[in-house]
């Protein structure tokens, strides 16, 4: 088929979920046309069947806000008519949802017509989403999508309780490609580089945005570090990255933890990992806890949103209350303090995600598409 993918192009889930898919699609012989305004940061243009498609904006002195749904929408008009895309999947609601019902309109007055799926993401729903400002043309677009996936049960759920949904939501969960975490990565990954032979390596992976909880990786680690010896790899940027560094230091951790700012490089950083912690307010799925997951890491994070659906306590690591960071540093301790234990957690965390495989998801998508047209 020939599919558009409209989303974020940045290091956040929904922008690496999609260029994945977008990926994997191209690989399995669809023609993939990303329509963003950057290149997205995890493409690699392997594959003569991937394309991507610049949105420019044009500045203009009366613009305080540029008007972004405009010029995305003309853009996916533009690639739909001249590369006879039969799908538009968007990725992250607002507004790109808005923008792919507009762009179908438009190309309907040209006789043509497109179908448009709208994957939700998590914030897009639970905190920007459900705001007064932008649910009423949310709602609208999510029921004028011709299919609407989520990816998770929770965020399923979230939605229909906020919003006033007439459309049925099909859960896709976000997939991982285990080739990309396979074995031979870890014959490259020289653990002495970053630790001695009896530290244990803990991982936290975000855009250091509130909903992250950041300070309170760094509270759990604190806590760990006395019991055990180990370091702490801060993976990612943003907003508190600032408080998170201040608190480092109030705690004399440094040396103790690094921050390693954004990285595509997510699989071999993992690699050297044990336990990913994870201590999100919310979280519709935790495509970083999966990703770690794959890389052998137990998780101990909150029991948040769809976190439950991808961390089974008491096997692929422990889920605890938001907010509990005593709780989440005894979890990590139990996990790191003996190695038949840590073995045993890790050897069952990557196990686990064989059911959110490349292999079970893409199919799930591509039968998405093809039901828009049945
Ligand atoms: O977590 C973020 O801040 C990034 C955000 C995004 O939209 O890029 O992630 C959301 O989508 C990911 C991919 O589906 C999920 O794995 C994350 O759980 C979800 N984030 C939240 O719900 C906070």
């Amino acid at each position: 088929m020939k599919i558009g993918i409209v989303c974020y192009p940045t290091f956040g889930g929904s922008g690496v979920m999609a260029t994945e898919l977008g990926m994997a699609l191209a690989d399995k012989g669809h023609e993939v046309h990303f329509i963003t305004y950057n290149q997205p940061v995890r493409l690699d243009f392997i594959s003569h069947r991937l394309h991507f498609h610049e949105v420019v904006l044009e500045e203009y002195p009366l613009f305080q806000y540029q008007p972004y749904e405009l010029a995305l929408s003309s853009k996916m008009v533009e690639v739909v008519e001249k590369h006879h895309l039969e799908v538009l999947h968007v990725h992250y609601a607002i507004p790109h949802a808005y923008a792919a019902y507009m762009a179908k309109k438009m190309l309907i007055n040209k006789g043509i017509h497109v179908k448009v799926v709208t994957t939700l993401h998590g914030t897009d729903i639970t905190l920007v989403g459900s705001h007064p400002t932008y649910k009423t043309a949310l709602e609208f677009s999510i029921n004028k999508s011709d299919e609407v996936t989520a990816v998770s049960n929770s965020l399923r759920e979230d939605t229909l309780r906020l919003f006033n949904i007439e459309k049925d939501i099909k859960v896709v969960y976000n997939f991982i490609d285990g080739k990309k975490y396979s074995n031979e990565n870890e014959v490259e990954c020289k653990r002495s580089a970053l630790a001695n032979k009896e530290e244990r390596i803990l991982t936290h992976i975000s855009n250091f945005r509130p909903v992250k909880r950041t300070e309170d990786v760094i509270k759990i680690f604190f806590e760990v570090q006395k019991e055990i010896p180990s370091k702490l790899l801060m993976v990612g940027d943003g907003p508190e990255r600032l408080k998170a560094e201040n608190l480092v230091n109030k705690l004399n951790l440094d040396g103790r933890v690094l921050f390693l700012g954004n990285s595509d490089e997510v699989a071999k950083i993992l690699c050297f990992s044990d336990v990913f912690l994870l201590p999100s307010e919310t979280e519709s799925f935790g495509l970083a806890a999966l990703e770690a997951m794959a890389a052998k890491n137990a998780i101990i994070s909150t029991n948040s949103g769809g976190l439950p659906e991808v961390n089974i306590s008491g096997k692929t690591g422990f889920l605890s209350n938001v907010g509990d960071i005593k709780d989440m540093a005894k979890n990590a301790i139990k996990v790191l303090k003996n190695d038949t234990v840590l073995d045993e957690f890790k050897q069952n965390a990557k196990e686990h995600t064989s059911i959110f495989s490349l292999d079970t998801i893409l199919p799930q998508y591509e039968a998405i598409y093809k039901k828009c047209y049945r």
